[in-house]
């Protein structure tokens, strides 16, 4: 099921009018700063996000989960899913796999993303929790993974690891993210040293079997599931790991894995120049591993993240990170949460297109802390809503695609097409 272009055209026309002279007026006040709004749009509508499959359902905490009316009850139905997405707001092509949640038959998996106008972004291995009844994986993710003091574990986490990148293969993707929750809860409880070593042993198996032009990222994360320490726990880590395992490998930035109050635009500019930032996370925290929609809580901080990627320029042109949302939704339809973090995430790259880099740059030398701030903040200021809006319906999506959405009544549609819900996979990582 899907939503009709048709459909969607229809929705636009009643809101065509004052669209219009919203992004007329915004594309004058750019023009005063010397602005040309076209490019602007040009540059947004060519920015795309991967959803994360996971993301479909409702997520959960330790505490409970909540399913919603007409979850996807598999990787089918989750794709379908994403083609609304998709078709509404014009910015998620591609789709995150997470292997086995997602498992199936690479043939139809390729066909039903065609039919869709879709595409497989980077896919994930699961390695943090145990897979009873899957022959391949009998041994207990319990003590670590990657990491684990027993090879025959650390083996079976390996092979785990290539049949997911051999699946990716096949359904068109890329590469590979890799997150482990291996760690401890108590000092004394593993080898600091030792577990690091073994997870890098492991890591060199897997990047010794990736195809040729795929990527690895490594994703770190600082606690949770270990809240003592965690084996991949800080970007610090994690680019040791890019560095030693090789020009394949680059490392992950998710945006709730860091501790509270990290400078994570600073870390970004950090893996531009070492050449060695391979994608995002995105989702938005107030206290930790939140994975609340991206923008929601501090969306200044996706701009000044998006600021670093805007002005490292072509710097950043070799290394194309992969933009992906990975998120939790526990009390919004996830539809809606991933169209509107996807058009946040544009939005920060809209307003960090609208820095005036010169005067910025003659500010910071110049030391007038004053305009500098300021001038990074008269693009943050700035309402660029017409330019996403204009952006969406150039490509045929909605111009409010929330709206659309819930005229369209899909949620009701699959909700009676799809009474038993037993959706998988909760947006963890
Ligand atoms: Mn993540």
């Amino acid at each position: 099921m899907t939503i009709a272009p048709a459909f969607v055209a229809e929705e636009n026309v009643r809101l065509e009018a004052d669209h219009r002279t919203d992004y007329e007026a915004l594309g004058e006040k750019l023009s005063r700063r010397g602005v040309d709004i076209s490019a602007v749009t040009e540059a947004v509508a060519g920015f795309f996000v991967a959803v994360p499959s996971w993301g479909t359902g409702a997520g959960g905490t330790r505490f409970a989960r909540f399913p919603g009316p007409g979850e996807p009850r598999g990787i089918f139905e989750k794709l379908d899913d994403c083609g609304v997405i998709h078709a509404l707001g014009r910015a998620t092509p591609g789709v995150s796999l997470h292997i086995p949640w997602d498992k199936a038959e690479p043939a139809a998996l390729k066909a039903k993303a065609d039919e869709l106008g879709l595409h497989f972004d980077a896919m994930n291995s699961n390695t943090f929790q145990d897979h009873p009844g899957d022959p391949r994986q009998p041994l207990s993710y319990k003590f670590g993974s990657l990491s684990h003091a027993d090879p025959a574990v650390r083996a079976q986490a390996v092979a785990h690891n290539i049949e997911t990148v051999e699946i990716g293969e096949a359904i068109g993707s890329k590469a590979i993210t890799v997150w482990i929750g291996d760690g401890a809860n108590f000092p004394g409880q593993s080898d600091l040293g030792k577990s690091f070593e073994r997870y890098l042993g492991a890591m060199k198996e897997i990047v010794a079997a990736l195809p040729a032009d795929w990527r690895i990222f490594s994703e770190h994360k600082m606690y949770e599931p270990a809240f003592y320490s965690t084996v991949v726990s800080d970007w610090g880590t994690s680019y040791m790991t890019a560095q030693e395992l090789g020009e394949k490998a680059f490392c992950l930035v998710d945006l709730g894995h860091h501790a509270p109050n990290v400078n994570i635009e600073q870390i970004v500019s950090r893996l531009i120049r070492a050449g060695k930032l391979g994608g995002f996370h995105f989702n938005d925290s107030k206290y930790g591993d939140d994975d609340l929609d991206a923008g929601s809580i501090d969306p200044f901080r996706l701009f000044l993240i998006f600021n670093e990627l805007v002005g490292a320029g072509t710097a950043l042109d070799s290394l194309n990170p992969a933009h992906m949302i990975d998120q939790s939704h526990n009390v919004t339809d996830p539809i809606e949460s991933l169209i509107r973090s996807a058009g946040e995430i544009r939005r920060a790259y809209a307003q960090a297109l609208l820095v005036d880099r010169k005067a910025l740059e003659h500010h910071q030398e110049t030391g007038d802390a004053m305009m500098a701030s300021e001038t990074l903040k008269r693009g943050f200021r700035t309402d660029v809503e017409p330019i996403l809006a204009e952006a969406r319906r150039r490509a045929g999506g909605a111009i409010d695609p929330i709206a659309a959405y819930r005229a369209s009544g899909y949620r009701a549609k699959v909700a009676a097409e799809r009474p038993a819900s037993v959706a998988s996979g909760g947006g963890i990582v």
